[in-house]
């Protein structure tokens, strides 16, 4: 038997006293398994793909070492090798999660190997189960003779009472707490190969789908109706508002019987969902960046919270920076190269943490939201949680100064000087910063009071209650004392939702086409899904944001109306098919290759679990009054005899055209049919159907045709100034597949353009010899062929009145 307790100086709690599930510790020989199935849930478990899926014990910050791969195998070209060993649990760990199920025995094979001149001639090793938090079980020992390979054989059953949410195998040496004193003994280098645990399969995942309605038809809150989402920060990039979430759907689990998940643990999330819309009510689902975690883009955090972003050119590059709570202890960054990625880390360390100057008493060091002034400088805002014990108590629960600000410097990815106290009153978390008419505004989430806010829990007057979106209003954007508080932003979202909705909130403010937007969460997608009592998923709302003439806000109403669409959609255009205003019965996944819509660098997810009756819509949408011709899809088929049905306005309305997509099960194909009557501003239904009890197929993107036959041309116009001679610049990108004659026309010249390639501009910046331009417009006139036929499309694109200074 080698199963013993870590020693508490090690961090593990002792769990598994009596709980025998060490069993025939290596001599099995013989020994049928215990389980019939015979699934290796071990991956590259021969090093054969080099150190694939294999990665140093991370569940210990000092288990730090090095892996790489070597020709001295057992078996095969190549062995895992394990150098600079700290601590006896150094050693190559996969993980199981997901894989290995309570109740279950498992049989473990591995060949391993050491060969330190000066270490003992014999030793054993342990193969051993981290199961999250101090929870550590030795599954298999062996005992190897120096410069032989030695062969791990074993079975061991997890206990039936076992969390199995977090199960990471590795391999290593067996604990003593002081292993530095004798090195050679106790961390000398080892080599792995042939690793194997083989037992029941996987139980399948379940279905996360959420079944219900989440967003009705005609609402606007919650955002969107198939994930969740919490904590959103909006951010406005080029006619489109991005939203990012800390990612409530990562531990979602739904019982597949009773419907009902185990409540939210934010231990279990480490990606940021993204969702963007150039209307406010019809947004597109990015998916989600992997943030934390060991393949993480900063895999040196655990937790992706409260996400906080914004852009800024550095070295001449534009370049998006986005921030997050790395648990409660800690906050780091990631760059962007668009506002979807790729993503990269710049820091191999954590940005703000305890060595952070002036936030040493800051609780929770978490919760960044940056802002970049009209200067170019930016700040960062971040902190919370329960105030210093070393204050007097009516001062820790009115005034706990637990919030900083903090310069950042002009990388964005560090800090500058030290920061300052943001004394909001009865603060908790969730600090942020906008500016409007050269008045900057914090606003931030109160506590909701308790013994970590001290005895004396007397709010002053006019101070805002728990759980409260409060604000201030200051003229410096590191000036934030008590007086600059000007009240209650936001009361909490249950007094507008209802039972169920309580809980903490995490807003952000954003301005958009020359409106103001709040965003907040409140648990209203769980609540449709399992009545009042929720389990803590939280999902993404909007409501404008109203000023008063002397700059106050008006206290922000919470309703399921949600703001209006600020545009009608467009459909003539390839757009991504997880596009919705609102679904039922659908989920989205990423997909290998870029997106048609976004580019090439972007995610691209494709519509997924659709069953017979599931449906997507999109709200008001725009054909013209020319109308649409047909619709084309680019679909999967799953099953044969599924087939999209295309209804206006509403989910049983008239069918206007219905895709057949009968192309061969497994592989993506373009599908589409003739629509009729289908003219002016509409709400655009999708209803799928096909044989009951089968996933019917998936989609990708959508494009409709317009009945005027029409070359797909970009056209743009702008006014600018070129030493103190105002210009007006005509832009006509060619997004049709074959090139294009493009000549434009200006009160002030035309100028055409032969052969424009596909993905291509024609530009002209027509000077209008004059130091100030009005509004006015250019006419673009595109040719080419489409289908064999000869197309003029013709555009009139406005451009605003332009003055150039001096
Ligand atoms: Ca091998
Ligand atoms: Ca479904
Ligand atoms: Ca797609």
């Amino acid at each position: 038997m080698e199963q013993r307790l870590r020693r508490a100086t090690r961090g593990r709690v002792a769990a598994l006293a009596t709980l025998g599930l060490m069993l025939a510790t290596g001599f099995v020989a013989g020994a049928a398994p215990v389980q019939a199935a015979d699934t290796n849930l071990v991956v590259n478990g021969g090093f054969e793909d080099g150190l694939a899926n294999w990665f140093v014990n991370n569940g210990n910050a000092a288990d730090g070492a090095q892996l790489s791969a070597t020709s001295d195998a057992f078996s095969g070209a190549t062995a895992a090798h394990v150098t600079n060993r700290a601590t006896t649990g150094s050693g190559p760990m996969q993980d199981l999660s997901g894989k290995v199920q309570a109740g279950q025995a498992y049989t473990l094979t591995a060949r391993i190997k050491y060969a330190n001149e000066s270490g003992p001639a014999t030793k054993q090793f342990f193969a051993t189960m981290h199961y999250g938090g101090g929870t550590y079980t030795n599954l298999v020992s062996v005992t190897a003779t120096k410069g032989q390979w030695a062969q791990f054989s074993g079975t061991f059953t997890i206990p039936a009472t076992q969390s199995v949410s977090t199960a990471r195998l590795f391999f290593e040496t067996p604990w003593t707490s002081t292993p530095s004193t004798d090195p050679a003994l106790h961390l000398m280098d080892f080599t792995l190969d042939d690793v194997s645990v083989v037992g029941a399969a996987p139980p399948a995942p379940a279905s996360k789908t959420i079944e219900v309605v989440g967003k009705l038809p005609g609402e606007h809150n919650p955002l969107i109706g198939h994930k969740f989402g919490a904590d959103g920060f909006g951010l406005v990039h080029d006619g489109r508002v991005y939203m990012y979430m800390t990612n409530d759907t990562q531990g979602y689990a739904p019982n597949p019987t009773t419907g009902v998940s185990p409540g939210i643990n934010y231990g279990d999330i480490n990606q940021i969902t993204v969702i963007s819309s150039e209307d406010l009510v019809n947004w597109t689902d990015h998916g989600e960046i992997q943030v934390a975690g060991p393949n993480g883009v900063a895999p040196f955090t655990a937790n992706s919270w409260a996400p906080g972003i914004t852009k800024k050119v550095v070295n001449g590059v534009e370049k998006f920076f986005l921030y997050y709570a790395n648990g409660g202890g800690s906050s780091n960054v990631i760059t962007g190269a668009s506002p979807l990625g790729p993503w990269t880390s710049e820091r191999t360390s954590t940005l703000i943490d305890g060595r952070t100057p002036g936030a040493e008493a800051v609780a929770w060091k978490f919760d960044p939201a940056p802002f970049v002034d009209d200067d170019g400088q930016p700040y960062l805002y971040f902190g919370g949680g329960p105030a210093s014990t070393s204050m007097p108590p009516a001062e820790r629960f009115n005034n706990p100064k637990n919030i900083r600000s903090i310069e950042l410097g002009d990388d964005m990815v560090s800090t500058e000087g030290t920061a300052a106290v943001v004394d909001a009153p009865v603060a908790f978390e969730a600090g942020h910063v906008f500016k409007r008419q050269g008045k900057y505004y914090f606003s931030y989430s109160s506590h909701f009071g308790g013994n970590d806010f001290g005895g004396s829990q007397q709010p002053l007057p006019g101070y805002p209650g728990g759980g409260q979106i409060g604000y201030m209003i200051s003229d410096g954007p590191m000036s934030w004392p008590k007086e600059a508080y000007a009240g209650v932003l936001f009361p909490n979202q249950s007094q507008f939702f209802g039972a169920g909705t309580g809980g903490n909130n995490h807003q952000s403010v954003f301005e958009f086409g020359g409106k103001y937007y709040f965003t907040y969460h409140a648990p209203t997608l769980n609540k449709r899904i399992n009545g009042n009592t929720t389990q803590g998923y939280r999902s993404p709302h909007i409501q404008e944001l109203t000023f008063n003439p002397d700059g106050t806000i008006q206290q922000v109403v919470g309703t399921y109306a949600g703001v209006d669409q600020v545009r009608d959609f467009d459909p003539y255009r390839v757009f991504e098919a997880e596009t919705f205003g609102w679904s039922k019965g659908v989920a989205t996944t990423k997909v290998d290759g870029g997106s048609a819509q976004f580019g090439g660098a972007a995610p691209n997810l494709v519509v997924r679990d659709v069953d017979n009756g599931d449906w997507t819509a999109l709200s008001s949408v725009d054909f013209g009054d020319s109308g649409a011709r047909s619709l084309t899809a680019r679909v999967r088929a799953l099953a044969a005899g599924g087939q999209i049905q295309v209804r206006l306005d509403d989910v049983n309305g008239p069918v206007v055209g219905t895709v057949a997509v009968d192309t061969p099960v497994g592989q993506w194909a373009e599908v589409s049919a003739e629509l009729t009557g289908v003219s002016g501003v509409h709400d655009v239904y999708f209803t799928y159907t096909g044989p009951a009890g089968a996933d019917l197929f998936e989609i990708d993107t959508w494009a409709f045709q317009s009945a005027t036959v029409d070359l797909p041309v970009t056209v743009t116009a702008s006014t600018r100034c070129v030493g103190g001679t105002a210009y007006v610049a005509v832009q006509a990108r060619n997004d049709h597949d074959a090139p294009v004659g493009v000549s434009m026309e200006t009160p002030y010249g035309s100028r055409s353009f032969a052969a424009v390639a596909p993905g291509a501009n024609a530009y002209q910046s027509f000077t209008t010899r004059a130091g100030s331009v009005p509004a006015g417009s250019a006419t673009v006139r595109v040719t080419g062929a489409i289908g064999g036929q000869d197309v003029t499309t013709v555009r009139t694109v406005q451009h605003p009145a332009g003055t150039c200074g001096g």
